[in-house]
C-alpha cells in the first residue's frame, strides 16, 4: 500500500543525509506550498471544508512535560491555525479524549504508520487508528516510534506530522480524513525551550492540514544571518537563522506566507473578493517552461515580512507527484500565488532547481550542480537578457487576479557562478512590520514553567554547538553567528 508518497519522501530523506550531522529533526515532506495535489483538478488537497478534526491523545507524558502540559501546548498551537485569518476557515480541532494506552515502541503499530491509506478500502490501512480514521497525537517518550517507523536513516528526528488517511483512492484522493502528529523525546528535554516546542508543534500541525515547506529570505539561513528570524515563516524547512534564541519565538507565530497558505487551502466565502491572485509562467532562456522555481511576491511596503512564495509547475498527478512531480500540460512552469492582500508587489525568482522539488525547499543544503540559473526580478516585458535587478511593481486590487506575470530566466543552464537569491539588503522592512519577534503568549508561563530568555542553548537537537546569541529587541540588528553546525532542521 505504499503509494508513491513514501517514494517521494525517500527523496526527501536523501536530504536528511545532509542534516544528520547537523541536527535532530525529522525529514518531512515539502511556501506556502501544498503536500498533496488532486490529480484531476490540480487543486491542493486539504480537509473537507467546514469539517472538524476529532483528535485523540496519548495518555503518557513527554519528558519534563506532563500529559496535561503537552496537551495545553497542542491546543494553543491548534488555536493559532484556527485563528490564522478572517479569510481562512481552518478546520476546528476537537479533543475526543485520551487513547486507551500509553503509546510507545511496543504498541505503536495500532496507532501510527508510515504509509497512507484511502477510504476506498480502509482494510488496507496499516494501523487500526487509520482504519477508524482517527487523528492521533502521540508522545514518543524514548523516540522509538520515530526512529523505528517514521524517520528514515536513523536521523533521530524529533517530530513528525502528516495526513494518514484520504477519502477516495490512491489515484483520486479527495480530502484528508485523518492525520497523525508524533512528538519525540527532544521535545521533553529540559533544555528544549517551550517556545521551540511550540514552533515545532505549529509547524507539524501545518503539515497535518496539508501545507508543505516554504522558502523565503533564504539568505538568512544560508549565511547564518542574525536579525531576520521574525521574517522566516513557520513552514520554513528549518529553524533559521541558526540558533538565535528568539528564532523559536518567531516560529510559533504565523507569517503572512503561512497565512496565505492556510487561506488558500481553506478560504472563507469572502476570501475571493477581498484577496488577490498573481498568475504567471516561468520560462527558460529558450522559452520553454521551467518548473521548480521558487517565486516570491513581496509587498513593497514591508518586503521582508509580507513575502509569499510558490513553486512553479506545481500541478501533477497525485501518485506521480510524489515521485517526479509530473506535470500536466497546463501546469508546466505555471504558478499561482493566491490569498494576497490588496497591496503593491514585486516578484522575484530564486533557487531554480530542476527535477527534484524537495531540494528547492532546503536552501543552502544543495550542491551547486543541482541548481540552475540566476535569481532575478520580474519586470514588465521580461526577457532573457535584462539586468537581474530590473524590477517592476504591480498593484493588486481586492479580489483581482493579475495574469501573465511571466519571467523568462536570464540564464537557465547549470552555472557555477549563479546568483542564488536577491540579497536581503535589497529590502527594508517597514518600521510597523506585522511580523512579530515573539508571540503574544508566553507559552512556558502558560504551562507553569519558568524559563529565561537569556540562557539555554536555544536548540533542541542535543548535538552540541555553542550558541552565542546576540538576540536583540529589534529586527534590524544584523550579525553573524559562528555556529553553523548546530542548526535544527525541522521537516
Ligand atoms: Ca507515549
Ligand atoms: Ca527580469
Ligand atoms: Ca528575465
Ligand atoms: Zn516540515
Amino acid at each position: 500500500m505504499l503509494s508513491a508518497l513514501p517514494v517521494f519522501l525517500k527523496k526527501l530523506f536523501i536530504l536528511s543525509i545532509f542534516s544528520i550531522s547537523l541536527l535532530g529533526f525529522e525529514p518531512r515532506a515539502l511556501s506556502y506550498n501544498f503536500l498533496y495535489i488532486n490529480p484531476t483538478t490540480g487543486a491542493p488537497i486539504g480537509w473537507e471544508p467546514e469539517t472538524t478534526i476529532h483528535y485523540y491523545v496519548d495518555p503518557g507524558s513527554l519528558g519534563r512535560l506532563t500529559n496535561e502540559q503537552a496537551r495545553t501546548l497542542i491546543r494553543a498551537a491548534m488555536d493559532i491555525w484556527e485563528n490564522a485569518s478572517p479569510y481562512a476557515n481552518t478546520p476546528r480541532f476537537v479533543y475526543e479524549g485520551l487513547l486507551p494506552e500509553d503509546v510507545d515502541g511496543t504498541n505503536y503499530s495500532s496507532y501510527v504508520s508510515d504509509s497512507k491509506c484511502y477510504t476506498s478500502d480502509l482494510s488496507l490501512c496499516a494501523s487500526q487508528a487509520q482504519r477508524d480514521q482517527k487523528t492521533v497525537i502521540i508522545f514518543d517518550e524514548d523516540n522509538s516510534i520515530l526512529n523505528n517507523e517514521l524517520c528514515s536513516l536513523g536521523a533521530g528526528c524529533s517530530a513528525y506530522g502528516e495526513a494518514s488517511v484520504f477519502s477516495g483512492t490512491s489515484t483520486a484522493p479527495i480530502n484528508i480524513t485523518a492525520s497523525m502528529l508524533v512528538l519525540g523525546r527532544s521535545q521533553g528535554l529540559s533544555d528544549t525551550k517551550i517556545s521551540s516546542v511550540m514552533g515545532t508543534i505549529v509547524h507539524e500541525l501545518g503539515h497535518t492540514l496539508g501545507l508543505a515547506h516554504t522558502s523565503i529570505n533564504e539568505q538568512a539561513y544560508i549565511e547564518n544571518l542574525n536579525g531576520y528570524q521574525r521574517y522566516i515563516p513557520t513552514m520554513f524547512f528549518s529553524f533559521a537563522p541558526h540558533n538565535e534564541l528568539s528564532t523559536e519565538h518567531a516560529l510559533a507565530t504565523l507569517n503572512p506566507d503561512d497565512i496565505a497558505g492556510i487561506t488558500t487551502l481553506y478560504p472563507t466565502a469572502s476570501a475571493s473578493t477581498m484577496l488577490g491572485t498573481i498568475k504567471g509562467t516561468i520560462l527558460k532562456s529558450d522559452g520553454t517552461p521551467m518548473r521548480h522555481v521558487n517565486i516570491i511576491a513581496r509587498n513593497s511596503n514591508d518586503p521582508l515580512c509580507e513575502a509569499y512564495s510558490f513553486l512553479s509547475g506545481l500541478s501533477c498527478a497525485f501518485a506521480a507527484c510524489n515521485d517526479h512531480y509530473i506535470f500536466t500540460s497546463t501546469g508546466a512552469g505555471g504558478f499561482t500565488i493566491s490569498a494576497l492582500p490588496s497591496e503593491t508587489y514585486t516578484i522575484e525568482v530564486e533557487e531554480v532547481a530542476n527535477d527534484n522539488l524537495g531540494r528547492t525547499l532546503a536552501p543552502g543544503l544543495l550542491s551547486d550542480e543541482d541548481l540552475y540559473g540566476d535569481a532575478e526580478f520580474w519586470n514588465t516585458d521580461d526577457e532573457a537578457d535584462e539586468l537581474n535587478t530590473l524590477s517592476s511593481t504591480l498593484s493588486l486590487a481586492a479580489g483581482e487576479t493579475k495574469e501573465n506575470i511571466n519571467i523568462i530566466l536570464n540564464r537557465s543552464a547549470i552555472i557555477s557562478d549563479r546568483i542564488k537569491y536577491s540579497p536581503l539588503s535589497t529590502f527594508t522592512a517597514s518600521p510597523s512590520t506585522r511580523c512579530s519577534i515573539s508571540p503574544p503568549v508566553d507559552y512556558a508561563a502558560l504551562i507553569g514553567i519558568s524559563e529565561s530568555n537569556t540562557s539555554g542553548t536555544g536548540h533542541s537537537d542535543g548535538t552540541g554547538g555553542t550558541t552565542s546569541t546576540t538576540a536583540g529587541s529589534g529586527g534590524t540588528n544584523i550579525s553573524h553567528i559562528n555556529t553553523a553546525t548546530s542548526c535544527s532542521l525541522i521537516f
